[in-house]
């Protein structure tokens, strides 16, 4: 049955059709399925094949926009549900989450933001397109313990490494761990530029975030 499910959620989202999807979304609860399941094997793999078909030349910035809208109202749908299913825990740490300079993927970053408040941090999303200078204030405010940045494009993970740069300048390296993650970024990738963590997706992210606070 779960299966069924995400291929009609999976076929909304690539149909164009936030309605669907959204209700899609709904039955889903109710019936039962585990709503992180759903984001993973329906929505996810759908926005995928819009971009391997946005490569192609199959469709265009405007598909592609209207799929992620698609997605971003079941995703609507199911974060009550997450949180729910969170309950009340103790509390992890503190989590800042950006989408670097440059890029304005938002939908795997606050997946992540989602899940990781749904499993006890206290997480800080401050949005898309974040200069680094602006990820490091924002940590400084809100006195996180963890530092999270999401890339999607090649063009601006080299962002990820200038910010762990930003860090070493400042003095501050120790003071945070910081984790990285998005389709283009790889755990070579982010060994390399010195990260202390990476995740390819968010189940993944609030583990790796767990461990390096030691919980
Ligand atoms: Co864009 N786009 N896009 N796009 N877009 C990609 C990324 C692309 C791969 C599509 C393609 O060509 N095949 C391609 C990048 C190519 C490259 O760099 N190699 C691309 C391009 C080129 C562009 C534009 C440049 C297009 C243009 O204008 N000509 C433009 C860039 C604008 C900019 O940022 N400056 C652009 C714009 C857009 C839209 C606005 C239309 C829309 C985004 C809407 C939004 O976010 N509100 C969009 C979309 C939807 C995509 C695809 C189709 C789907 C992305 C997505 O939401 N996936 C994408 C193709 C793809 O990824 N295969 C594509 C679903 C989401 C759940 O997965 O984001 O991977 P993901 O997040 C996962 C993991 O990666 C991980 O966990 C998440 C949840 O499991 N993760 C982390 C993410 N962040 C993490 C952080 C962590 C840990 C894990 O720790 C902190």
């Amino acid at each position: 049955m779960s299966e069924a499910v995400y291929s009609k959620l999976h076929d909304a989202i690539i149909d164009y059709d936030a309605d669907k999807a959204k209700e899609i979304a709904q039955k889903g609860i109710a019936d039962g399925l585990d709503p992180v399941e759903m984001i993973n094997q329906g929505i996810r793999q759908a926005l995928e094949l819009m971009g391997e078909r946005f490569s192609a030349g199959n469709v265009f910035l405007p598909e592609l926009m209207l799929a992620a809208q698609a997605a971003e109202a079941a995703v609507g749908i199911l974060e009550p549900e997450i949180l729910k299913r969170g309950g009340t825990r103790e509390q992890l740490g503190k989590v800042l989450i950006a989408t670097v300079e440059g890029d304005i993927h938002d939908i795997g970053k606050a997946i992540v933001a989602l899940v990781m408040k749904s499993a006890g941090f206290e997480v800080f999303d401050i949005g898309v397109n974040k200069k680094n200078e602006e990820i490091l204030e924002a940590a400084k405010k809100h006195e996180v313990n963890v530092i999270g940045l999401s890339a999607l494009l090649t063009t601006t993970i080299p962002r990820m490494k200038e910010f762990i740069e930003l860090l070493q300048e400042s003095g501050l390296r120790d003071k945070y761990k910081v984790i990285v993650g998005g389709a283009p970024v790889t755990r070579e990738f982010a060994e390399m530029i010195g990260a202390d963590g990476y995740a390819a997706d968010a189940p993944r992210a609030s583990e790796v975030t767990r461990r390096l606070l030691g919980k």
